[in-house]
This record gives structure tokens, sequence and C-alpha cells, in this order.
């Protein structure tokens, strides 16, 4: 059974991370148009700086929830039929034991040179953007996918999306494209489709089924 999953936010709020649009959420702590896009960067790059590395340092006092290991051991069941793709830009699919990771929106951990595209391990709180190790230009940003950006690995995603026979969609508001429609894009295509969801999600009705719940205790008990 080909299988590609999707995550949100919510997969790792039950570890500590806040998510954008709950009622803690990042977003309230800062407007999107702020810290989330090309211009704000260039605007003010040291309020954003900072906006990504509080987020990287709070990495460090959270571990990944049972739903994190339970994706782990599907890899592991699954093998080359499953593909797991996150809009989330921490580690803890990672340390919860998923070794192929696709994060369609970047990640907190790596930077992006601006001058020559070179990815690079992001080392320590860095606001005076450090040369790039690649070409010595001091012009890294954080590697996010930002709004306005093009998401990462797009065509091999729709590729997997076209040949999965399940599509499930866990902790995501399902409120930002292209993300949003991976679900009508595989139902489309002959997957059948699942929402894991504390409620159900903007995109909710387009799932052939859609249950509610933490995905700590779903999502064990649906890879189980
Ligand atoms: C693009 C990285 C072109 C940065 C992020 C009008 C219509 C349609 C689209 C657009 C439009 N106007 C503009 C657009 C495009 C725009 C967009 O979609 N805007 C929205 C606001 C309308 N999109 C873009 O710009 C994208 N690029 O379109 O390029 C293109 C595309 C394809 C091919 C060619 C060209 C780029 C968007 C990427 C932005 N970057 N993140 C960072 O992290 O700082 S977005 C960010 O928010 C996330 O990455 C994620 O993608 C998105 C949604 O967040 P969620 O993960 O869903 O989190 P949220 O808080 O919203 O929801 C949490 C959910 O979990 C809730 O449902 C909650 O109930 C649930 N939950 C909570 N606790 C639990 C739980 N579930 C289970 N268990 C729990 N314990």
């Amino acid at each position: 059974m080909r299988v590609v999953v999707l995550t949100g936010a919510g997969i790792s709020a039950e570890s500590g991370v806040p998510t954008f649009r709950d009622a803690d959420g990042l977003w309230e702590g800062h407007r999107v148009e702020d810290v989330a896009t090309p211009e704000a960067f260039d605007a003010q790059p040291t309020v954003v700086q900072q906006f990504y590395d509080a987020r990287r340092a709070a990495l460090t006092a959270v571990e990944p929830n049972p739903a994190h290991v339970a994706l782990g051991r599907l890899e592991e069941v699954l093998g080359d039929d499953f593909y797991l793709v996150t809009q989330n830009i921490d580690d803890l699919h990672e340390r919860g034991g998923s070794s192929r990771v696709h994060h369609m929106h970047g990640e907190l951990r790596s930077a992006l040179c601006r001058a020559c595209g070179m990815r690079t391990e992001w080392t320590g709180d860095l606001v005076d953007f450090p040369p790039c190790p690649g070409c010595g230009v001091t012009e890294l940003r954080p590697d996010v996918v930002w709004f306005g950006e093009i998401p990462y690995e797009m065509d091999t995603i729709l590729g997997v999306l076209r040949r999965a026979e399940l599509f499930v969609s866990i902790g995501t508001s399902g409120a930002v494209y292209p993300a949003a429609g991976f679900v009508q894009y595989a139902a489309r295509h002959g997957a059948r489709t699942l929402e894991l969801n504390l409620q159900p999600s903007e995109g909710t009705s387009f799932f052939h089924e859609s249950r509610q719940g933490p995905a700590g205790l779903l999502v064990p008990t649906w890879v189980d």
C-alpha cells in the first residue's frame, strides 16, 4: 500500500511547539506580514531572524511525541511505499525516528545563502549573518519557504500524490496552499483520503474520512 502522509504544526503541538493558528499560535505573536515573507526579511532582517532564532532555540526544550514515533515505525514497515511530507520546519520527525522527511517549507536547522544558494547547518543564534561557507558572501537567510515563495520538491510531491493509494493529513488547518490542496489532488488520482486532526480542518469536507482527536493518540492507533 503506497501511503503519503502530510503533517502540520498540530503533530508537534503535544511536544510543546506552538501552532500558528490556535489560541496561543505563533502568528498571534507576530503578524504574518512581519515575519514570514521575503519582503519582511528585506525590510527588517533582524526581526525576522530573531523570530526564527527563538523557534530554533526552543527546539532544544521539546521532544518528539508518540505521533512522531509512530510515523517513524510506519516508515520502517512500509519502506519505499511510504512518503512523509511535512509543512513543519522543526526536527521532531527526525528525532522521532523518521529517516526520510520531506520539509516542503524548509527547516529551522539549516540556512540558505542568498548569493550562491548553498545550504548549510545553522549554528547557534546568528543574528549577525556569518559569511556563507560556500562563497564567503554574508548573505545567509533562514532556509524557510515564506509566503509567495515556491515550496520545495513540488514536482516530486505531486508525482508521489498521483501514485498514492492512501493520503493521510495530520495536524494541519488546511489554511495554506499548495499543501491544503494535496487532498483533492490525491483523491482525483484515486487515493483514499483520511484526516487526523484535533478539530475539523478548513478542508475536512474533501476527505473520505476525518477523525478528531490529539495526534499523540490518533496516530499510534491508526499506525498500529
Ligand atoms: C505559493 C514556513 C506559489 C514558515 C509557512 C489565495 C488562495 C490560495 C492561495 C493563496 C492565496 N493568496 C496567497 C496564496 C498562496 C499562499 C497561501 O496559501 N496563503 C494562504 C494564507 C491563503 N501560499 C504561499 O505563498 C505558498 N507558496 O503558493 O507559491 C506556487 C505554489 C506551487 C507551485 C508553484 C508556485 C508558500 C506558503 C508557505 C508559507 N510558509 N511556513 C514558518 O514556519 O515560519 S506556512 C505555515 O502555515 C506552515 O508551514 C503551514 O504550511 C501553514 C499552516 O499551518 P499548520 O501547519 O496547518 O498549522 P495551523 O496552526 O494553521 O493549524 C494547526 C492544526 O493542528 C489545527 O487544525 C489544529 O486544530 C490542529 N491541532 C492542534 N493541536 C493538535 C492538532 N491536531 C492534532 N493533535 C493536536 N494535539
